[in-house]
C-alpha cells in the first residue's frame, strides 16, 4: 500500500542538498521511500498516508531549507 507522489523541489543546488533531503525524508516516519533527483528537482515519495499527510511532508522539506511545488 502506500501513496506515491512526485514533487517538484526547488532550492537544491548541489549533490549534498539532495543526498540531505533523501535522507531526511527516508528517516521520517510514515515515509515507505523516497527518491531525490537533483537534475530532475524532483523528488518521488511513497508515504502511508494513515501515519504522515502531504501537508507534514512539505513542511518537512520546508524545515531543511527546500521549497515543494505543486505534484506533477
Ligand atoms: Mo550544497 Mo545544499 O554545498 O543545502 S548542501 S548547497
Amino acid at each position: 500500500a502506500g501513496t506515491e507522489i512526485l514533487l517538484p523541489i526547488s532550492g537544491m543546488t548541489c549533490s549534498a542538498c539532495s543526498s540531505r533531503l533523501e535522507r531526511v525524508l527516508n528517516n521520517t516516519d510514515g515515509v515507505i521511500k523516497a527518491g531525490v533527483s537533483l537534475p530532475g528537482e524532483t523528488a518521488t515519495i511513497k508515504f502511508n498516508s494513515a501515519i504522515i499527510s502531504l501537508r507534514d511532508i512539505r513542511q518537512t522539506i520546508k524545515d531543511i531549507g527546500f521549497e515543494a511545488g505543486e505534484i506533477e
